[in-house]
């Protein structure tokens, strides 16, 4: 199966994830349009939105990553409570998603991962893709996210965004993957720090190493923030030998919609690029 787009809709992007449950309505219109530009260019997509503030606060409180290996009695029972309110934060976040999206007329179905998809200590054991191929041949505009899911080591775990978009490129033929943040790229260091520069793209020499990025993560991420973004995008482009483009931007930016409507041909230098190394490069 053919995807022509996989877009993030990152969760600092479309929520305030200093505040909890807080959505940042403007951007998700943003974004909503977006897709609907891409749907009536014929463009198949996949959106893939991360938890922001509706999903990483409950996760971090219930350290839900770590699941529930060994735990027994009240810690046992307050784990699970985690794990049940993570997972009715994010899926409240994907309904308001979902309806952003419809009322811009998109055919947007939400695929919870949830019910399909299982790790093993972390790493994706089992995965939903095939059900996301079928919707797409059916038109559809499958709708995925961050989530809670089972693991066969910990008992549960978090299986991120960033992770779902690696596992759909292995599985797909994926031409580019669009990740809409709340700042303009990748930068050198943490956009927030003076002389921060955006790099304008991130090489990926063969076994997939980068240059150095200094990253920094909002207090309550459990992913990974930025870093695990990089190392999604850096697994997609050596896993597929460059043949999917990555490419980082704020959802606002001018450079998203050339990106997400003509491909990273049109990135002209904003945002950042994620690409292959030539030979010798
Ligand atoms: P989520 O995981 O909730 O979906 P997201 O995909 O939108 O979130 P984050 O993981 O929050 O993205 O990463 C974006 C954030 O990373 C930005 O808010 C930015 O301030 C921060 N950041 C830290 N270091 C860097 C860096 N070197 N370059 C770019 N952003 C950085
Ligand atoms: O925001 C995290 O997904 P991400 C999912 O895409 C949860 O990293 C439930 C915290």
């Amino acid at each position: 199966m053919k995807v022509d787009r996989v877009i993030k809709l990152g969760g600092s992007a479309i929520t305030r994830k200093d505040q909890l449950e807080t959505l940042k309505l403007g951007e998700l219109e943003s974004g909503a349009k977006l897709v609907k530009r891409c749907v009536d260019n014929h463009l198949n997509c996949v959106i893939v939105h991360g938890a922001g503030c509706f999903g990483h606060f409950h996760a971090k409180e219930y350290s839900v990553v770590s699941g529930c290996q060994k735990l027994t009695g009240d810690s046992q029972a307050r784990a699970a409570k985690g794990f049940v309110l993570t997972r009715q934060s994010v899926t409240k976040l994907n309904k308001l998603v979902v309806d952003c999206l419809i009322s811009n007329s998109v055919p947007a179905v939400s695929v919870s991962p949830c019910s399909s998809w299982k790790t093993r200590d972390g790493k994706v054991l089992r995965d939903g893709v095939d059900v996301v191929a079928d919707l797409l041949e059916k038109g559809f505009v499958p709708v995925l996210h961050g989530d809670c899911c089972l693991d066969t080591i910990r008992g549960w775990t978090i299986l991120s965004g960033d992770t779902i978009i690696q596992t759909i490129c292995e599985k797909l033929t994926v031409d580019t993957v669009v990740f809409l943040t709340d700042v303009e790229g990748v930068y050198d260091r943490p956009p927030s720090d003076a002389n921060a520069n955006l790099l304008p793209e991130i090489l990926v020499q063969e076994g997939g190493t980068t240059v150095d990025v200094i990253t920094r993560t909002t207090g309550c991420d459990v992913t990974g923030g930025i870093k695990q973004k990089i190392d999604s995008a850096v697994g997609v482009v050596t896993q597929t030998k460059g043949s999917t483009s990555v490419f980082v931007c704020g959802i606002n930016a001018p450079v998203a919609q050339r990106v997400c409507l003509s491909g990273v041909s049109e990135s002209r230098g904003d945002g950042t690029l994620i690409r292959l190394a030539e030979t010798g490069t």
